[in-house]
C-alpha cells in the first residue's frame, strides 16, 4: 500500500468510527447551512479548499465534506487562559457567517467561554460534566498564556478559585488531543515578555501530553479550522516543524510568498510611511518587516474571508507567529539591527556584505545593496 492509499484507508476508517457516534445536533450540516444561505455548492468548494489548503490530493475533498458533516461528534473544549480574545475573534467576528465559523458552530463545543449561554455555578458545572462525559475524546483548545509564577495564582477562575494552571493540567490529562489556539497558548505571547512578571508559559511547558501550536497574534480562521478539520479526518496530529507547528501552515516564509516580493528583489522598498513607494505597493523591509524571519501562510490564505492580511493594509509583518516575538522582533517599525541566522548574530550592515547570511535569508544580492542607499533618489544615481 502507497502513502496515498493508507491515508485514504485511513480517513475511510475514522469517518465510520465517526459515524457509528450519536449525533448531538437536530439538524444536519446541509439543514444548517440552506438556513442561512448557503449551497452545496459553496459547501463543495469550501472543502476543497481545505483539502488543498492542508496539501492533500483532491480525492480527498469529498472525505473532507463527511467528515464535516460528522463534526458534532466531535466534543470540544475550549479554555481562555491570560489573554485578549483576539483568536476566538478571528474566527468568529465577520460580516456574515462563514462556512468555517459555521462548521466551528456545528462542531460539540461544549465549553467556550465568550460564545456559551451559561454563567456562574451552571458553567463549571458544564465544564466537569464535559471533561467526565468524554474523557479520552474531547479535543482541548486553550487560547491564552498560563501564568505559572506563584504556583499560578495570577489566573484563577470561577467560585472554586483554581488556578488556569491547575484547570489546564487537569482537561489536558484526559484529552484525546490538546491545541494551542495562538500565540499566547503556543509561546506565552505579549504576556509573557519580558520581564514576565506572571510567569507566563505556552502550554505545552505546563502539560505533560503533545501538543499541536497553532500561533498568530490572532491565528486565521483557517489555520484553526484546517488544524481541526485535519485531526477530525485522520485522528492524529499532522506534520509538525521544531516549534510543534503544523507543517502545512508553518511550513514557508511570509517572505517566500509577499504580494510585495517582486520590489524586495528589484531593491524598491518604501523610505517612509505614506511615500510614493508605499502608495505602489514596494517592499516594507526598511519599514520594520519581519516577514524573511517568519513562517506562517498570513500571504497566501490571509484573513477576513481571504480578502486582508497586515502586509496587504500596508504595515510590515511583526513576526507574530514566532516564540517571544514582542521580545525579538522589536522596533516593530524597524529592520532588526541584530538577528541570529544560522548561528551568525549579523547585523543590518553586515548582512549587504555578507553574500553566505544575503543567502540564508534568501535576500538578492542587487536588494541588499539597495537596502543602504538612502533615498530613491540616490538609489536612480547609482543605477544611473
Ligand atoms: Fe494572544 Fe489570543 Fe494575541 Fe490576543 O487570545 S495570540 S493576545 S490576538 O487573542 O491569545
Ligand atoms: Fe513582503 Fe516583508 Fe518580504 Fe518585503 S520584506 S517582500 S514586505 S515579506
Ligand atoms: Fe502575524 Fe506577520 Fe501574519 S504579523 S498575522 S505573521 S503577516
Amino acid at each position: 500500500m502507497n502513502g496515498f492509499d493508507a491515508l485514504y484507508a485511513k480517513a475511510q476508517e475514522r469517518i465510520a468510527v465517526l459515524s457509528s457516534l450519536p449525533s448531538t445536533k437536530e439538524e444536519s450540516v446541509e439543514q444548517m447551512l440552506e438556513k442561512r444561505g448557503i449551497e452545496r455548492r459553496d459547501f463543495m468548494k469550501w472543502a476543497a479548499a481545505i483539502t488543498a489548503m492542508l496539501a492533500l490530493p483532491s480525492q480527498f475533498t469529498p472525505l473532507f465534506a463527511q467528515a464535516a458533516k460528522l463534526a458534532d461528534r466531535l466534543p470540544l473544549i475550549w479554555l481562555h487562559m491570560a489573554e485578549c480574545t483576539g483568536c476566538s475573534e478571528s474566527l468568529i467576528r465577520s460580516d456574515a457567517p462563514t462556512i468555517d465559523s459555521l462548521i466551528f458552530d456545528y462542531i460539540s463545543l461544549e465549553y467556550h467561554e465568550t460564545l456559551m449561554a451559561a454563567a456562574g455555578w451552571q458553567a463549571e458545572a458544564n465544564l466537569e460534566n464535559a471533561m467526565k462525559t468524554y474523557a479520552g475524546r474531547y479535543i482541548l483548545l486553550v487560547e491564552g498564556g498560563v501564568p505559572t509564577a506563584m504556583n499560578g495564582q495570577f489566573l484563577t477562575l470561577g467560585a472554586q478559585a483554581k488556578t488556569g494552571l491547575s484547570l489546564v493540567q487537569e482537561a489536558a490529562s484526559n484529552a484525546a488531543a490538546i491545541f494551542s489556539i495562538g500565540t499566547c497558548a503556543s509561546f506565552g505571547g505579549i504576556q509573557a515578555a519580558a520581564p514576565n512578571p506572571t510567569g507566563a508559559k505556552g502550554v505545552d511547558k505546563v502539560v505533560k501530553q503533545p501538543v499541536i501550536n497553532v500561533p498568530g497574534c490572532p491565528p486565521s480562521a483557517e489555520n484553526i479550522v484546517g488544524t481541526l478539520m485535519h485531526f477530525l479526518l485522520f485522528g492524529t496530529l499532522p506534520a509538525l516543524d521544531l516549534y510543534s507547528r503544523p507543517k502545512w501552515a508553518y511550513g514557508n516564509r511570509i517572505h517566500d510568498h509577499c504580494e510585495r516580493r517582486g520590489h524586495f528583489d528589484a531593491g524598491e522598498f518604501v523610505e517612509s510611511f505614506g511615500d510614493d513607494g508605499a502608495k505602489d505597493g514596494w517592499c516594507l523591509y526598511k519599514q520594520g518587516c519581519k516577514g524573511p524571519y517568519t513562517f506562517n501562510n498570513c500571504s497566501t490564505e490571509r484573513f477576513n474571508q481571504h480578502t486582508h492580511w497586515p502586509i496587504g493594509a500596508g504595515h510590515g509583518c511583526m513576526g507574530c507567529s514566532e516564540p517571544n516575538f514582542w521580545d525579538t522582533m522589536g522596533p516593530l517599525e524597524k529592520p532588526l539591527q541584530s538577528h541570529l541566522i544560522m548561528g551568525l548574530n549579523s547585523t543590518v550592515d553586515k548582512i549587504g556584505t555578507t553574500l553566505l547570511t544575503a543567502t540564508v535569508i534568501g535576500i538578492g544580492a542587487h536588494a541588499v545593496a539597495s537596502l543602504f542607499m538612502n533615498s530613491k533618489e540616490e538609489k536612480e544615481e547609482k543605477e544611473s
